[in-house]
């Protein structure tokens, strides 16, 4: 273990960032924390509210019958929600609407002990009482917890009242607005009329899972994507790529998929390969395929304005780029110098920009990363594209308007683009989109990543709430670099940060240009031993982590949950930074501060049991303490070094008995691609374990899908105090766990 000095919270000090925040605070005139006593006076609810059910407990809002009539129809929600009467007068949650400087706001009042989450991506604490939120898609290299507003915008708080009941507000407008939840939950915004929706449930999770139903489900992922990813910037050129991947495998050091940054184009044009480093990127694909790696590559939305270049040239002749105000098509400077940017808001910019992947994906990439798509611009200080610019959106979102209405969608129908691209490629492969901007919703079309953070205790630290409120607001498949982007960071920081970020739903280490290597051998023999463990965990636990995927894709709730779920009622639970539930089974309790400082941390009631995966990853500081919820059975499977390298066999049951002996657990398999598990392709396999007198026995009690049980061992391992029990025998015939004795 190597020890670090303390640190403490606080604003990080790069001239970058604070360059950058002074930027923002300029533009936004916003700064977080300080909640001053006492609730805002709530203005007087308004004789023209409108109020309206659109679902059980679902009500919608407006300021007036007028603004409803003018409101644009909502990019958030999956479908139209049409009304279905008044709502019931005895409704508990009411937003007061009124103006600020000619802006709309809504207040709503939060009774004593309610605490708020959500609000996105944000760094900070889990909790968000008192602090305020931007939701503006911004480039936010080296972000800090004081910085107003990162890459994505998720207009949407989470209350959960003292008694664990919980309601959810979504302010249902693309444009800015600022969530401040100093004194209660606040939002002004800075466009048309727009709903408030407020979800009332009995539980947070409840509240969670009908933010999905509203905003649509994650689709289930291939499962090559829940493995760890490796990735830089840049590797360059292609045998560099090649050594990283045989790296890998060399050492034993699990990984499925490897990432292409920018510098694999040629002169960052997209769609194009560096004729030095990439000349032959099919034959790279196909090499990767053979030792087991998928690989995914950037793609950025700017298009170098360069007559004579393919891409430019059919989507001038398309004519899809934004456009200035005066109409001609709006040129900004990105890597590759004056660009033009696809109006992916324009369903003719997205159908070209689908033709564009044609030829590109025909080398076999297996997945793409679409970065700077807040948009990001150089050397403008709004860091983005003039707010007069106009997008000719498509009625659907709400027709022809201005950049500041569609700018925080910009990164959401670019990634919508990119993921139909992919599916009119290979209809019958599931796609892999990994997005830097989104908006509440965007879950439909990518997973997403925390962006560039630094190589630091803050954020490490931040990185579990930023995940946690992110799967809170709609988000489920998410990560942070591990490691950091900015910066080298310390060996000790990056041990620590892969034994958690392993466990995490989406694992990929990152580093930016001309930092040191990051790949989990580059900090020596030590580290390498760390991440191997930390990522040997992550494939054991993947038939686990695979089922919670896909609870997520059908149900909404988050793959990382915050603690609180397991007991909402539970103050103590409230605010755990440091912790999260992976499903509804596993605790993880990471260690997130260095060696020296104090740790608080609590855990939920009821009884939890300390567990390992059985490869030596017991008693080490840099790995997250992992326990199993009483009553509940994981299934875990053997270490392998890709997701395809072998079948499940033999299948491990972890065994949580509860007081009264019981404990039981699901599986869901499938192919792992494609789609025929809506055709019934898959086993979904519920086991149970009932203990009588000193003996455990283990029985499938429901099976569903159309894959036949498989023939396999399957060992079961009774956590039992201090020691364990095991038994095993193949799938299919009596199991039974002897307790008694060793
Ligand atoms: O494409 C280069 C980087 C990328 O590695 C990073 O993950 C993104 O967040 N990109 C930003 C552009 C510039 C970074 C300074």
């Amino acid at each position: 273990m190597v020890i670090e000095s303390g640190k403490t919270r606080g604003p990080r000090s790069t001239s970058m960032w604070w360059a950058a925040a002074l930027l923002a605070s300029a533009l936004s005139a916003i700064v977080t924390p300080a909640a001053p006593a006492g609730a805002w006076a709530t203005p007087t609810i308004g004789t023209r509210r409108v109020a309206e059910a659109i679902g059980d407990r679902i009500v919608r809002f407006f300021e007036s019958p007028e603004a409803r009539a003018a409101a644009p129809p909502s990019v958030a929600l999956e479908r139209p929600f049409p009304a279905l009467g008044p709502a019931l007068a005895d409704f508990d949650v009411s937003p007061a609407f009124d103006r600020v400087q000619g802006l709309p706001r809504v207040t709503i009042a939060i009774a004593r002990g309610t605490s708020l989450y959500g609000t996105g991506e944000a760094a900070g604490p889990l909790r968000r009482n008192g602090l305020r939120t931007v939701c503006w898609n911004f480039d936010a290299y080296g972000y800090d917890d004081r910085t107003p507003h990162l890459y994505q915008s998720h207009p949407w708080v989470l209350a959960v009242r003292a008694d664990g009941s919980a309601f959810g507000v979504l302010f249902d407008t693309t444009a800015r607005g600022v969530i401040d939840l100093a004194r209660g939950i606040q939002f002004t915004g800075s466009g048309p009329p727009f709903a408030v929706i407020v979800i009332e449930r009995d539980s947070p999770q409840e509240v969670v899972r009908a933010l999905a139903d509203l905003t649509g489900h994650m689709e289930l992922p291939p499962r090559w994507a829940l493995g760890y990813h490796q990735c830089r910037y840049s590797y360059f050129p292609d045998s560099r790529v090649r050594a990283v991947a045989g790296g890998f495998r060399e050492r034993g050091i699990p990984c499925d998929a490897i990432w292409m940054d920018i510098d694999y184009m040629d002169g960052f044009r997209c769609f194009t390969f560096s004729p030095s480093g990439f000349p032959d990127p099919a034959r790279l694909c196909e090499d990767l395929h053979g030792i087991g790696f998928r690989s995914v590559w950037i793609v950025d939305p700017g298009i170098k304005a360069e007559p004579g270049y393919g891409v430019f040239d059919s989507g001038t002749a398309r004519d899809v780029w934004v456009e200035r105000s005066d109409g001609a098509p709006y040129r900004g400077r990105v890597w590759p110098g004056a660009c033009v940017f696809p109006d992916f808001t324009m369903r003719a910019a997205r159908a070209w920009w689908g033709d564009q992947h044609h030829a590109f994906l025909a080398r076999g990439m297996d997945g793409e990363w679409n970065d700077m798509n807040e948009p990001a611009i150089f050397g403008v200080d709004s860091k983005t594209m003039p707010l007069d610019n106009r997008h000719r959106a498509d009625a659907e979102l709400g027709g022809p308007g201005s950049h500041a209405r569609y700018h925080n969608i910009y990164g959401m129908q670019m990634v919508r683009a990119t993921r139909e691209a992919l599916l009119a490629e290979r209809p019958a492969r599931r796609p892999f989109v990994l997005t830097r901007a989104n908006y509440i919703g965007g879950q439909r079309y990518a997973a997403t990543w925390t962006g560039d953070n630094l190589a630091d205790w803050s954020h490490l630290e931040d990185a579990i709430p930023m995940i946690l409120n992110l799967g809170l607001s709609g988000q489920p498949f998410a990560g942070p670099d591990i490691g950091g982007f900015g910066g080298n960071g310390t060996p000790g920081l990056f041990a620590r940060w892969m034994g958690f970020g392993a466990l995490l739903p989406f694992a990929r280490g990152h580093t930016g240009k001309g930092n040191i290597s990051k790949e989990p051998w580059a900090f020596g023999p030590e580290v390498e031993r760390i991440c191997r463990l930390a990522l040997q965990r992550r494939y054991r636990l993947l038939p686990y982590l695979y089922s919670v995927f896909r609870e997520a894709s059908v149900t909404g709730l988050p793959v990382a949950r915050p603690v609180f779920f397991a007991d909402p009622a539970d103050p103590r639970l409230r605010d755990l930074d440091d912790a999260f539930l992976l499903g509804g089974d596993v605790l993880v309790r990471a260690h997130v501060q260095p060696d020296g400082v104090f740790e608080r941390s609590g855990m939920p009631r009821g009884d939890w049991q300390r567990f390992d995966c059985g490869i030596g990853d017991t008693g080490e500081r840099d790995l997250p303490d992992l326990y199993l919820r009483g009553g509940a059975i994981l299934p875990l499977g053997p270490v392998i070094q890709h997701v395809d390298e072998k079948p499940l066999d033999p299948l491990e049951l972890v065994i949580a008995l509860d007081a009264e002996g019981h404990a039981e657990g699901s599986l869901y398999e499938d192919e792992g691609d494609g789609f025929g598990y809506r055709e019934g392709r898959f086993r979904l396999s519920r086991y149970v374990a009932e203990r009588r007198g000193d003996r455990v026995s283990v029985t499938v009690e429901g099976r569903s899908g159309a894959l036949p049980a498989p023939a396999r061992k399957v060992v079961a391992r009774v956590l039992l105090a201090g020691r364990q029990a095991r038994g095993e025998a193949d799938e299919g015939t009596p199991l039974e766990v002897q307790l008694g004795g060793r």
